[in-house]
């Protein structure tokens, strides 16, 4: 059994994608094992993507995810951070699957609906840095 941390950011949260993104979890039987609602500072934000520091988006960015609520989930199941990231479909919605959420409702390469782990070592990080075990059930 894997967890993985995914995020309906701002633009999924302002456009009324809650219920459908959760949807799509739920009928793969991905498991929600936490959730909750917060609105990032941009230190926050900037400490989530720490990783991507150096990069020329990084501004926007984490402009973009402290600009409004977004929605925080541990899911679970097996093999769910691959799974997670396939039902995502590739960062740029333009090169995304038919069928996957970014796809479908992804605006641009910044503003593409959710975040998902992408590895074991950085799903424990960001976990971690949303919810204690005592909030993960
Ligand atoms: P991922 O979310 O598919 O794992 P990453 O490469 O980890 O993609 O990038 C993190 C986030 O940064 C993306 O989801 C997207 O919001 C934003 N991003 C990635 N590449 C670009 C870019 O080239 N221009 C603007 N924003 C980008
Ligand atoms: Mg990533």
């Amino acid at each position: 059994m894997e967890r993985t941390l995914s995020i309906i950011k701002p633009d999924g949260v302002s456009r009324g994608l809650i219920g459908e993104v959760i949807k799509r979890f739920e009928k793969e039987g991905i498991r929600i094992a936490a959730m909750k609602m917060i609105h990032m500072t941009k230190k926050e934000a900037e400490g989530f993507y720490a990783v991507h520091r150096e990069k020329p988006f990084f501004d926007s960015l984490t402009d973009f995810m402290s600009s409004g609520p977004i929605v925080v989930m541990v899911l679970e199941g097996e093999d769910v951070i691959q799974r997670n990231r396939d039902l995502m479909g590739a960062t740029n919605y333009k090169e995304a699957k038919p069928g996957t959420i970014r796809a479908d409702f992804a605006t641009d390469i910044e503003k593409n609906v959710v975040h998902g782990s992408d590895s074991p070592e950085n799903a424990k990080i960001e976990i971690a840095y949303f919810f204690s075990e005592l909030e993960i059930h």
